[in-house]
Order: C-alpha cells, then structure tokens, then sequence
C-alpha cells in the first residue's frame, strides 16, 4: 500500500513526536506556547511530555500526538544508489588493471569545520560500521589533508576530491561547497578537473546540479559504497 499514516501506539493512529526550544522561561505559559506550536504544524491532540530548561530564558520540549497527513510512498524521490557495491577485492583489480596506476584520493574538512570524524572514517583503515576506510585498499593513495582546509590547498593532483562538511549553521556547507566546486571549475577546464564528492549528515543528496559537484554523501556512508561509486565514476562509466 502506498498511502500511509505515522504509527505510534497502534497501526496508523498518526501519532509523532517532535522536539523544538522556545525562547521563554519554563512554566505554564511556554508549554501552552508549545502545544499552540504543535497544533499549528498539525499535531491534533498533542500533548508535552518533556518541558526542561535551556539555560535562561530558553526551555526545550518534546511533544507527543497524532497528525492528520498522509504520506504517499510512490510519489517519493530519492538519490538511488545508481553504481554495483563492489568488494574490495573487485575494487583493488579494477584500478590496477584499468588504470594502471593508483586512484589518488584527496579529502579534507573545508572552511572552518573541524568535524573531523566523518572523513576518517571514509579514509582511516580503521573505517567505520565494519568496514575498512579507504586507506586499507591497496590500490588507492589517499590524502587525507585533516581540518580547516582552505579550498586553494586542495589543489594537490588528485583524482578524486573528497569534502566533509558537518557544521551547518547559516548554510555554511552549501556555502563552502559551491566556493569550492566554483575554484575548481574556474581552475580547470571541464575533464580535467578531479570528481568533487561531498559528505555530511545534513546534506540533500538531491542537490548534486546545485552546488557543482559530482555526488553528495549523507549520514551513515560507509567506505565500500564511496570507494565503489569512486570506481564506477572513474572507470566503468568512463569506459562506457
Ligand atoms: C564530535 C563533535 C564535535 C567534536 C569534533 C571532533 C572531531 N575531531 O571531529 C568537537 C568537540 C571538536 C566539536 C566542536 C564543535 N561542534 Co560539534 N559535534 C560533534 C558531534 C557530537 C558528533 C559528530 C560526529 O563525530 N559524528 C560521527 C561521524 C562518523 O558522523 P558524520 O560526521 O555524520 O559522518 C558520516 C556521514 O555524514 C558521512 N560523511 C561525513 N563527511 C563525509 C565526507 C565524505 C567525502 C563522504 C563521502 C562521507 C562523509 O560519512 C560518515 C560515516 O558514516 C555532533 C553531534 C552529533 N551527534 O552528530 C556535534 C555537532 C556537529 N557540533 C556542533 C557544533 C555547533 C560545534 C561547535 C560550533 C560548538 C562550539 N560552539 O564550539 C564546534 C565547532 C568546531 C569547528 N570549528 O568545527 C553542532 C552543529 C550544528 C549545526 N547545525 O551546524 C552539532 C550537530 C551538535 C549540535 N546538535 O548542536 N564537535
């Protein structure tokens, strides 16, 4: 069935739970603000089940109820994973034999993100979920350049660009990631320049055109799935 309802206490009885921080003391009032909020959004009855302060003047919520809204499951678009997941093994064989060379794979955290642990578990052996980082494939180089990169020290020869942006406070990740993609193209004329892939946990991985790279990877990418897509970008499509 392709129309469905939230499930909460029993099949398709709507209910959600949404947490939000108002800018108000914690009392009475501030949970009234919180249910008027919540009815607003179309949560119909609601209910706060957690009222705690935030510091002065702030106070954080969770509030539990039912919505209305139905989700129509067909009429979802998603980035599908358009690349075979390939094993290591497979990985390694293919650049050795297509390429003849190692893949180069540069990655940094750019602008003044220092979230560093995202891109190491990408690059690092030790990996993440599992599964080896990028590092442990024999026939990838890896460059891991570390934290506050800035875009013009990416510029060491590279097949393959790899930018970790975690912090999204004012849109910096979309901002930094189309200063970044914009130096490249205006550095390097198209075919030249280096497939620009970027990460984080609070990307869209639909907004590829957008901000003038090649593809975006969000929460919980492991390593095969970057190091097979690497491959399908770099050899077999280009192959084809
Ligand atoms: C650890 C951490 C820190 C550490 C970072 C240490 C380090 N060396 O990385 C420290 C303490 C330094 C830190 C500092 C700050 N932090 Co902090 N931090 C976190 C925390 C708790 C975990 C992040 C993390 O490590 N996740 C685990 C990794 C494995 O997951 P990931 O990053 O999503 O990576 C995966 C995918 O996204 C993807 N991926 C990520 N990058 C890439 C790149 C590529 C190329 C690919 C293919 C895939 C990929 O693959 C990874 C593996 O699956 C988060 C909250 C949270 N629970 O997420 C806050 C958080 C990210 N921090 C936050 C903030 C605000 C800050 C500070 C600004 C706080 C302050 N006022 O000082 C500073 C900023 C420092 C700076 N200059 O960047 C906010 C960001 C809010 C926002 N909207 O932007 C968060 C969300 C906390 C919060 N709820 O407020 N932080």
């Amino acid at each position: 069935m392709s129309i469905i309802r939230p499930y909460g206490d029993m099949t398709g009885d709507g209910m959600v739970q949404l947490s939000f921080t108002l800018p108000v003391e914690t009392d009475k009032r501030a949970e009234g603000a919180a249910l008027q909020l919540a009815a607003k959004m179309g949560m119909d009855p609601a209910m706060v089940v957690h009222a705690k302060p935030m510091g002065d003047g702030f106070t954080f919520f969770v509030v539990y109820g039912t919505v209305n809204h139905l989700v129509d499951t067909s009429k979802v678009v998603v980035a599908e994973r358009d690349f075979p997941l390939l094993a290591a093994k497979e990985i390694n064989t293919l650049v050795k034999q297509k390429m003849r060379r190692k893949l180069v794979v540069v990655g940094a955290c750019i602008g003044t993100d220092a979230h560093t642990v995202g891109i190491d578990a990408i690059l690092n052996v030790k990996g993440i979920a599992g599964e080896k980082g990028l590092e442990y494939y024999r026939e990838l180089r890896v460059v891991n350049m570390g934290a506050q990169v800035g875009v013009p020290e990416l510029t060491e020869k590279a097949d393959a660009v790899l930018v970790s942006q975690v912090v999204t406070q004012r849109d910096a990740h979309l901002h930094n990631t189309r200063e970044m993609s914009a130096a490249f193209r205006e550095a390097m004329p198209a075919g030249k320049r280096p497939l620009l892939v970027v990460g984080g946990p609070r990307f869209d991985e639909m907004m590829t055109s957008e901000l003038g790279v090649d593809r975006i990877f969000g929460r919980g990418t492991t390593p095969r799935e970057v190091a097979s897509y690497l491959v399908d970008a770099l050899i077999s499509k280009k192959a084809a």
